[in-house]
């Protein structure tokens, strides 16, 4: 049982690997964003303050029912999260913060920027009220700035 085990995590790995394909990664010349799986995507990415102090993210939502990123890393303070519908498919995306934000409806080709003030560390759902059966939410990490 774990030789299975162990034979499935080194399959999941190594597919891993392969999801740049044949464009050499995200530094070769017109290398299309990846499509990786949910499991190989979940690498946070920092949200990026503006001069204004309010930090700033584009989070993709499309037809394959994903965030991405699916995991966003922010300090306390104000964040401004705009979902950017890339597919046909609509989706409501609500941040969960305390109070929750909802973005609501965003059909395919439009974008919904959610505003949220975050003053307590911790970890956040952003989950699709349409799929999040499906596995499509996404997590905001807020920490404390150091
Ligand atoms: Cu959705």
């Amino acid at each position: 049982m774990i030789r299975r085990l162990v034979a499935l995590l080194t399959v999941v790995s190594l597919s891993g690997c392969a999801i740049w394909g044949t464009e050499g990664g995200p530094s070769g010349a017109g290398a299309a964003k990846p499509t990786a799986t949910a499991e190989a995507s979940s690498v946070p990415v920092t949200a990026s303050r503006g001069a204004d102090g309010v930090q700033r993210i584009e989070i993709t939502i499309g037809d394959d029912l994903r965030l991405r990123p699916d995991t966003v890393r922010a300090t306390t303070g104000t964040i401004e999260i705009t979902f950017r519908n890339s597919g046909v498919t609509p989706h409501d995306i609500s941040v969960d913060t305390v109070p929750a934000v909802d973005g609501g409806n965003v059909n395919g080709g439009d974008t919904r920027t959610v505003t949220v003030t975050v003053t307590q560390p911790g970890t956040y759902p952003m989950p699709c009220a349409y799929h999040v059966t499906s596995g499509m939410q996404g997590t905001l990490e807020i920490v404390d700035p150091s």
